[in-house]
């Protein structure tokens, strides 16, 4: 079985910084920008993304996490929907932007889920995407504002994401099923 490196740990750290740079840009600053990481490794991202901005710009953006039980169907024969398992925003998120964070987008069924999820918590002025990796495979009208790599995959191939804080190191493999 053929397993690659998509990206390293360095590529790792600059396309975060990237993304960073753009988050700012884009907001033209960070006023209202609420982080909020997709468990388990958005999580460690969106704090990356955090220390980053906070680098750049001085300020500490306010953050939270999201819990969703993932959607499997790809890898497993259960087939149901994505489901918020717990949800850990102590910000107010009204009026807000709030950046979701996620390492890989798939179907986008769980970001349909996290949006979800923020609605319920309160009312953001808006809700922008940014992943580490956007891997294709799209099963619904979901993209992504901020991205780390296009990967394009074939279904039967796998994109392993491992972080230092989750795992032992920074990589983002692909290898087939
Ligand atoms: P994560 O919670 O860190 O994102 O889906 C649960 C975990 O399984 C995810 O970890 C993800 O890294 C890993 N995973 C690897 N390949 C796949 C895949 O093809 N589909 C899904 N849904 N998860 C995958
Ligand atoms: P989606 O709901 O978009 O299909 O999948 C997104 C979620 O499933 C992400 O949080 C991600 O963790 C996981 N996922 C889907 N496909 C992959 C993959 O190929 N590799 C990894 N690491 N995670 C995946
Ligand atoms: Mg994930």
């Amino acid at each position: 079985k053929s397993k690659a490196t998509v990206l390293d740990d360095a590529a790792i750290r600059r396309a975060l910084t990237r993304i960073s740079h753009e988050i700012i840009e884009r907001n033209k600053g960070v006023e209202d920008l609420v982080l909020v990481g997709v468990k388990t490794r958005g999580v460690p991202i969106a704090q990356r993304l955090k220390k980053r901005i906070q680098e750049i710009e001085g300020v500490e953006l306010p953050e939270g996490e999201l819990d969703i039980t993932l959607y499997r169907d790809d890898l497993t024969t259960d087939h149901s929907e994505p489901e918020i398992k717990e949800t850990n925003i102590t910000a107010d998120i009204d009026g807000k932007k709030v950046i979701l964070v996620d390492d890989v987008l798939y179907t986008g069924r769980t970001v349909r889920a996290a949006m979800d999820a923020l609605i319920d918590h309160g009312r953001p002025s808006q809700i922008q995407l940014a992943v580490l990796v956007d891997r294709g495979h799209r099963e619904l009208p979901i993209r992504a504002d901020f991205v780390g790599k296009n990967v394009p995959t074939s279904q039967d191939e796998i994109i392993t994401v491992t972080l230092a804080e989750t795992d032992e190191a920074d990589q983002v493999m692909i290898y087939e099923k």
